[in-house]
């Protein structure tokens, strides 16, 4: 009776302090700001209302079976009904900033710059920014995250084509000509290796093409860098003299934590961050993709019988054009995996993985989340941030996302609590102990939202929506008094240094 409630007591005590151990007890600098960050197709909803057009989400969700709990985002959160709702929120929340994008059929329903702009979505995100700016908190947009107008890929092929770097840099000009006066940082893509790697090779993502894998996603992220870097330019030129803001590019990536400390194992880890992150991270800060890439799939496609690379080759003219074309690095960073060496994957069938040929797994031990890719290695923010630092000259990093996932109706999100303290412990140590310039850190997410072909099965958010309610009341969890208190005291635990 005696010894089992003793024991208790220590664990108890013990579990306390581990917890307060783990935290960093320093503050966060002064200017250090804090967001939420959300995505258009996963919260509006209203996905044909007030003229939008329909957009390659839309399709994918109403025409095949892939979600798996066969949702859509017809509804989502309905925030564009309840936007108004959101931002009260967002401002009772003490936000510095919030991270979120344009749908772009909603502005432009085909797409087109010379279709009709759309008056309604244009009013809709003047009345968002306008009720932002009413409440002190910056705007960080994000021009495309996955919602790409669906006749745009019906008339040339969405992003294989070079035709889309025309037609996207028409869209972001207009959206600076609409918002930049009340946008401080712009986002052009959101993840285009997810975009082009799970869009067109492993098709776990719209518009899931998977014919030709090893091929098309090289094609995919050559045409995005070019209409990024477009994007950027027209910026550069016309509009950041007037409207003062930031502009880049969010590349997401895990840490790929070498499986040992074998020298074959840190190759493997830096190989698959280069083909992960290098891809799109080494052309906007050195103008070319890095070299093991070239090298690798080189020397593959000509052993697969290709006549050239299967990796496209950009001119001189487009190196210089896409060098430099960020004013910060935005990265969306979630969890760890190990990486292991391995001997090259036969030659056969082409694929991005084998052009890799890195053994990747999860560490048993690590927490789980309800998404399976999703293990909680607080570590794994440090390291990838000083990854960033050391490769890509000391750059300002923006957070633009890092969260944990349930299965929802859990109010008292005590794991959720712990991720954003070990993590944010973790940029601590990234900004105190190795000296990385992260100025800013965006919670992913606001809210619970669709969470593309795993539906409404994964949450995210701070707050709760109740999805069977028409209504889609909000309900904070724990995890919002958390944050808050973060924001209001720049500190992680009950008192810092
Ligand atoms: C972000 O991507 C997205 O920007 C955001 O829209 C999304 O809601 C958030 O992640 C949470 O997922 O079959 O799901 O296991 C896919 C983060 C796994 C990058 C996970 C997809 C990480 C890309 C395979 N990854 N994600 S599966």
């Amino acid at each position: 009776m005696f010894l089992p409630k003793l024991f208790l007591v220590f664990y108890t005590l013990s579990l306390f302090w581990k917890k307060n151990e783990c935290a960093d007890n320093r503050k966060f600098p002064s200017e250090f700001k804090f967001g939420v960050a959300t995505a258009s197709y996963q919260i509006e909803g209203g996905w044909n209302v007030d003229g939008k057009g329909e957009n390659i989400w839309d399709r994918l969700t109403h025409e095949t079976n892939l979600v798996k709990d066969n949702s859509t985002g017809n509804v989502a959160c309905d925030s564009y009904h309840k936007y108004k709702e959101d931002l009260a929120l967002l401002g009772d929340l003490g936000v510095d900033f919030y991270r979120f994008s344009l749908s772009w059929s909603r502005i432009l329903p085909t797409g087109y710059i010379d279709g009709q702009i759309n008056d309604a979505g244009v009013k809709y995100y003047e009345e968002i920014l306008s009720e932002l700016e009413k409440r002190g908190i910056e705007a960080m947009v994000t021009l495309y995250h996955w919602d790409l107008p669906q006749k745009l890929q019906d008339d040339f092929g969405g992003v294989l084509n070079d035709t889309f770097i025309e037609v996207f840099a028409n869209y972001a000009q207009l959206a600076f000509e609409l918002f930049g006066s009340r946008v401080k940082h712009w986002v052009t893509f959101n993840e285009p290796f997810i975009i082009c790697q799970q869009g067109y090779e492993n098709g776990l993502k719209a518009p899931a093409i998977t014919k030709a894998p090893g091929i098309d996603l090289y094609t995919c992220a050559h045409v995005i860098l070019k209409a990024h870097a477009k994007a950027y330019r027209i910026y550069d030129k016309s509009y950041r003299k007037t409207q003062n803001g930031k502009i880049t590019i969010v590349l997401n990536t895990d840490w790929f934590e070498p499986a040992s400390s074998d020298s074959k194992d840190l190759e493997a880890s830096e190989r698959k961050l280069q083909f992960q992150f290098g891809w799109f991270a080494h052309p906007i800060v050195y103008g070319n993709y890095p070299q093991v890439m070239i090298d690798r799939i080189e020397e593959r496609s000509i052993k697969e019988g290709f006549k050239e690379s299967r990796l496209p080759k950009f001119t001189d003219n487009e190196i210089e054009d896409i060098k430099g074309t960020y004013d910060f690095i935005g990265l969306n960073h979630y969890t760890t995996t190990l990486a292991e060496w391995s001997t090259d994957i036969a030659i056969g069938k082409p694929k991005s993985t084998k052009d890799i040929s890195v053994n990747i797994f999860k560490n048993s031990s690590w927490e789980g989340s309800a998404s399976n890719w999703l293990k909680v290695v607080p570590w794994g923010i440090r390291k990838i941030s000083k990854w960033i630092k050391d490769t890509y000259k000391n750059p300002e990093i923006i957070i633009t996302e890092n969260g944990y996932s349930d299965v929802g109706g859990i109010f008292d999100d005590s794991r959720r609590v712990n991720y954003y303290r070990e993590y944010l412990s973790n940029v601590l140590k990234a900004i105190y102990d190795d000296g990385v310039n992260i100025t800013a850190y965006a919670a992913w997410s606001f809210l619970d939202n669709f969470e593309w072909l795993n539906g409404y099965t994964e949450k995210f958010g701070l707050y709760s929506v109740n999805f069977s309610d028409p209504e889609r009341p909000r309900t904070p969890k724990s995890s919002v008094n958390y944050y808050k208190n973060i924001m209001a005291t720049k500190c992680l635990v009950d008192q810092c240094l």
